[in-house]
């Protein structure tokens, strides 16, 4: 039977552990036909007892909890848990990766896989930017801040025609996450920070992946607690990737010779 790994970095987050359990309860239950189901938690050096609180509540889900000692970031945490699979991807397999915090809806991952199998796509991305989706229960100046700081950094970096690209929320085909590690590397991400995710569309892009979206309703009342990510670190974080994109870009395949009659 295929594998589908769920793979979320967590910083802080035992009080929203309960609830982040019983959506991986839901899912393990709604895909046990269709997949063996594991859950991977990459606990980046929390200080609130993250891990012995997942620890607890797995219960009888196949649950591992991979740890770094101090905090890198979540893009080192996704570095992290795309290594650990690197050797254990099989062809039919699939990675959906998450937030800890309970914003990631797990009702969304059945249409997000019916868009990956009925149509053909590789990856499919989580957007609360895309028409039918939103930010809800959040200032208007906040939702204004992360709408132009999306605008901007697509622009920074030239991203055309994908609408959210931070989100942590997204499904991928094994054969896509392995394209990625034979051309960059077992860990597929070079940033520590938030800016990974947008680091992996840009490398995503360059291997012309095929990716669509489906739009999510971020509700930031479903979790506990503030946001972790640090505005100024995140910044310099998107300026240095601005400086990285040519180093990323895939060789370019020769263009045939052409032959004189
Ligand atoms: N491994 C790891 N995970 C982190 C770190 N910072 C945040 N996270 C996790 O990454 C996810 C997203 O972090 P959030 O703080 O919700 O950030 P965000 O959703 O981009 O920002 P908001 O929309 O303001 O909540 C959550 O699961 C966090 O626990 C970190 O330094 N390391
Ligand atoms: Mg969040």
């Amino acid at each position: 039977m295929p594998s589908l790994y769920i793979a979320v970095p967590v910083l802080n987050e035992a009080p929203n552990l309960p609830r982040l359990f019983d959506s991986f309860r839901r899912l393990a239950s709604d895909h046990s036909a269709q997949f063996s189901v594991h859950i991977l938690l990459v606990d980046d050096g929390s200080t609130d007892g993250t891990a012995d609180v997942a620890c607890q509540l797995a219960g009888d889900l196949a649950f591992k909890v991979l740890r770094h000692e101090v905090n890198y970031g979540p893009g080192r945490a996704f570095q992290t848990v795309f290594s650990y699979l690197a050797d254990k991807l099989q062809p039919g397999d699939w990675v959906l990766t998450m937030e800890g915090d309970n914003t990631s809806r797990y009702e969304l991952v059945r249409t997000m896989f019916r868009r990956a199998i009925e149509e053909d796509y590789e990856v499919v991305l989580a957007s609360p930017y895309l028409y039918g989706g939103g930010i809800v229960h959040t200032s208007s100046l906040r939702v204004l801040l992360s709408k132009v700081a999306n605008t901007f950094v697509k622009e920074l970096l030239g991203i055309n025609g994908i609408v959210t690209v931070s989100s942590f929320f997204r499904l991928y085909r094994a054969s896509a996450l392995q394209r990625l590690q034979q051309r960059y590397s077992p860990s597929i991400l070079e940033t520590n920070g938030f800016e990974c995710m947008t680091e992996m569309v840009i490398k995503m892009i360059n291997l012309n992946l095929s990716i669509s979206e489906v739009p999510m309703v971020l509700d930031t009342q479903l979790r506990i607690g503030k946001s972790k990510m640090k505005i100024m670190r995140t910044i310099r974080g998107y300026l240095r990737l601005a400086l990285q994109l040519r180093r990323w870009k895939a060789p370019e395949i020769p263009k045939p010779s052409l032959t004189r009659i």
